[in-house]
C-alpha cells in the first residue's frame, strides 16, 4: 500500500473511527498502540505490519444482549433493562479471554478499549489466551447483596450461550470479584444443568478457584516493579541517607502512591508493605485518603475490611492515626511527593496535569495497575520526565496470568498450593518484564517498555495470525 508511515496510520485511524463512530476509548487505545509501534513499521522489511494491524484492530466478535434486573428500593421493586457486552477481541493465541466491568461508566468503547489492550496483554504472558472483555453499566453502590446476585444472574442468561472453556472464558474487572463471579458461575450452573469449572475464573477456592487469584494483579504489579528497579538500577536516584538496605530490600524506604482501593490496590498495597515500602495514599469515587508516613498494617486491614465486608467509602476510614481525607479530589491531583505511583483505579485518572503534579513532586517510577489509567499526552509527557515507565499491558498481567493458571488447573482436575502459584506468578512477570526490555532493546531503545511491551505482544498475535492465513488474499 502506499503512502508514509504517518499517513498510513492516519488511514487506519480514520478507517476505524468511520466503522466504529464515536468510541473514543477504543480510538485512544488503539491509537496509543499504533503510534507507540512506528519503529517496528520503519523496520518492517517484507512483513506488512501495518497491514496487518488494522485486521487485528477490528474485533472478531461483538456480542451485545439485553438484561433486565430489579431492584427493590423504598418504593417499591422497580426492572431496570439494560445492554450486556462481550467483546471477543482475538483468538490467536487461545480462547477470548478477559474480566467482565460492571460500573455506571460501561459503553461499548469501554469494553473495546479494554477488549484490545487484553490481546496484547494476554500475548505478553505467554499463555495460549487470546482476548476479550464485557460488563454492563450497573451501579453497584448501595445495591443489596440480593440485587447483585440477581443482576449477576440476569447478565449470566444472556451470556451463557457465547462463553465456554475452549470458547470464551471471563473473570473479574471493575464491580467483578468473587461474590460476583460465584453468583455467575452458579446460574451458568443452573442454565447448562452441569458443572463445568473451566467457564469463568475468580472463582472461589471453595468452588474450583485458583489460590492467589485475587491478590495476583496487586503482586504481579510489585513483582514487575521490582524487576524493572533492579535492572535500572534505581538506588543510584536515591539520596545517601535513604540507601541504607535497600540493596536487600528494594522497596524499603520508597514512598508510593496508589489510586483505587479495589483488588488491585489492595493487593499491590500489601505487597508493597511487605517489602518494606511506605503506601501514602488510596482513593475511590468520592475523595482520597493520604498518610505521610504511610499507611499502618491495622489501617490496611481496616481498608480491606472497608472496602470487602462493609463495601464503604474511603471517607469511612478512621483519621485519627495520621491520615488526611481529602473529598472529591483524586490522587494525582495533590500534588504529593513520592518515588513510585502505582494507578490501580480506572482509565484516564493520570492526565497531563496529574503527570506533571508526579514529576514535579520527585516520582521516577509510574507503573500502571488499572488498564489505561494515564492519557495519552500524560504517557508522552511522563516518558521524558520518570525514569522508568511501565505500561498496563506489561504491568497488571499478573492477574490474567493466574487466570490462565486457574484454568490449567480446572482441565487438569487438580490445584496447586499458593506456593506454586506465587512461583509461577512471579517468573511469568519476571519474564515479562525480560520480553519487554528485550525486544525494546533490540531496537535500541531500551528504556522504552511501552514500545517493547506493545510491539512484543503485537508480533506473537502477528505471527499467529499470518500462519493462520489471515492476513492474505
Ligand atoms: P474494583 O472494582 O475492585 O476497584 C476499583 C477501584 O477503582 C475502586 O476503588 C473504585 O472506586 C475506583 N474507581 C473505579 N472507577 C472509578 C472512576 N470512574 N473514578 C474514580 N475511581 C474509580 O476493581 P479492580 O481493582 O479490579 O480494578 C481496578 C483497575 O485495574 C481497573 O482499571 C481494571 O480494569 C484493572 N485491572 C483489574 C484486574 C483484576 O484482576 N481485577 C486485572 C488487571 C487490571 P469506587 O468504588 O468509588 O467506584
Ligand atoms: O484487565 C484484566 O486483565 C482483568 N480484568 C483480568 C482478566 C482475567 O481474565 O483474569
Amino acid at each position: 500500500m502506499a503512502g508514509t508511515i504517518e499517513e498510513r496510520i492516519e488511514e487506519i485511524l480514520r478507517a476505524l473511527k468511520g466503522r466504529h463512530p464515536g468510541q473514543e476509548e477504543f480510538m485512544q487505545a488503539v491509537e496509543e498502540v499504533l503510534v507507540s509501534l512506528k519503529p517496528l513499521f520503519e523496520n518492517q522489511g517484507e512483513e506488512d505490519y501495518l497491514g496487518a494491524f488494522s485486521v487485528i484492530a477490528e474485533p472478531e466478535r461483538v456480542i451485545k444482549f439485553r438484561v433486565q434486573y430489579p431492584t427493590f428500593g423504598p418504593e417499591g421493586a422497580e426492572l431496570h433493562t439494560t445492554t450486556g457486552y462481550r467483546v471477543q477481541f482475538n483468538s490467536a493465541l487461545g480462547p477470548y479471554k478477559g474480566g467482565l466491568r460492571f460500573h455506571p461508566s460501561v459503553s461499548e468503547s469501554i469494553i473495546k478499549f479494554l477488549g484490545f489492550e487484553q490481546i496484547f496483554k494476554n500475548a505478553l504472558t505467554n499463555l495460549p489466551i487470546g482476548g476479550g472483555k464485557g460488563g454492563c453499566v450497573f451501579d453497584p453502590k448501595g445495591k443489596s447483596d440480593s440485587e447483585v446476585r440477581m443482576l449477576c444472574e440476569h447478565f449470566m442468561k444472556g451470556l451463557y450461550r457465547h462463553i465456554g472453556p475452549n470458547l470464551d472464558v471471563p473473570a473479574g474487572d471493575i464491580g467483578v470479584g468473587g461474590r460476583e463471579i460465584g453468583y455467575m458461575y452458579g446460574e451458568y450452573v443452573r442454565l447448562k444443568g452441569q458443572p463445568d469449572m473451566g467457564v469463568l475464573t475468580g472463582k472461589s477456592t471453595d468452588f474450583g478457584g485458583s489460590k492467589l487469584r485475587p491478590e495476583a494483579t496487586g503482586y504481579g504489579l510489585v513483582y514487575i516493579t521490582l524487576e524493572a528497579l533492579k535492572k535500572y538500577n534505581h538506588y543510584r536516584y536515591l539520596p545517601e541517607e535513604r540507601r541504607a538496605g535497600v540493596a536487600e530490600n528494594c522497596f524499603k524506604g520508597l514512598k508510593v502512591l496508589i489510586s483505587g482501593s479495589g483488588n488491585v490496590a489492595q493487593f499491590a498495597a500489601q505487597k508493597v508493605m511487605e517489602l518494606g515500602g511506605q503506601v501514602c495514599s488510596f482513593s475511590d469515587s468520592t475523595g482520597t485518603i493520604t498518610s505521610t508516613e504511610g499507611f499502618s498494617e491495622d489501617q490496611l486491614k481496616e481498608l480491606f475490611h472497608l472496602k470487602n465486608v462493609k463495601r464503604g467509602r474511603v471517607s469511612e476510614m478512621s483519621t485519627a492515626e495520621g491520615l488526611e481525607y481529602h473529598a472529591g479530589k483524586s490522587v494525582w491531583e495533590l500534588g504529593l511527593n513520592c518515588d513510585i505511583a502505582l494507578p490501580s483505579a480506572t482509565q484516564n485518572e493520570i492526565t497531563l496535569e496529574g503527570a506533571k503534579n508526579l514529576a514535579a513532586g520527585g516520582c521516577w517510577c509510574v507503573a500502571e495497575g488499572a488498564n489505561m489509567p494515564t492519557t495519552n499526552e500524560a504517557v508522552d509527557y511522563l516518558k521524558t520526565k520518570v525514569d522508568i515507565y511501565i505500561p498496563a499491558k506489561a504491568a497488571n498481567a499478573g492477574g490474567v496470568a493466574t487466570s490462565a493458571l486457574e484454568m490449567a488447573q480446572n482441565s487438569a482436575r487438580l490445584f496447586w498450593s499458593s506456593e506454586e502459584v506465587d512461583e509461577k506468578l512471579n517468573g511469568i512477570m519476571t519474564n515479562i518484564f525480560a520480553t519487554a526490555y528485550k525486544t525494546a532493546q533490540e531496537f535500541d531503545r531500551p528504556w522504552d517498555l511501552q514500545f517493547g511491551a506493545n510491539a512484543a505482544g503485537f508480533l506473537k498475535v502477528y505471527k499467529a495470525y499470518k500462519a493462520m492465513g489471515y492476513l492474505k488474499f
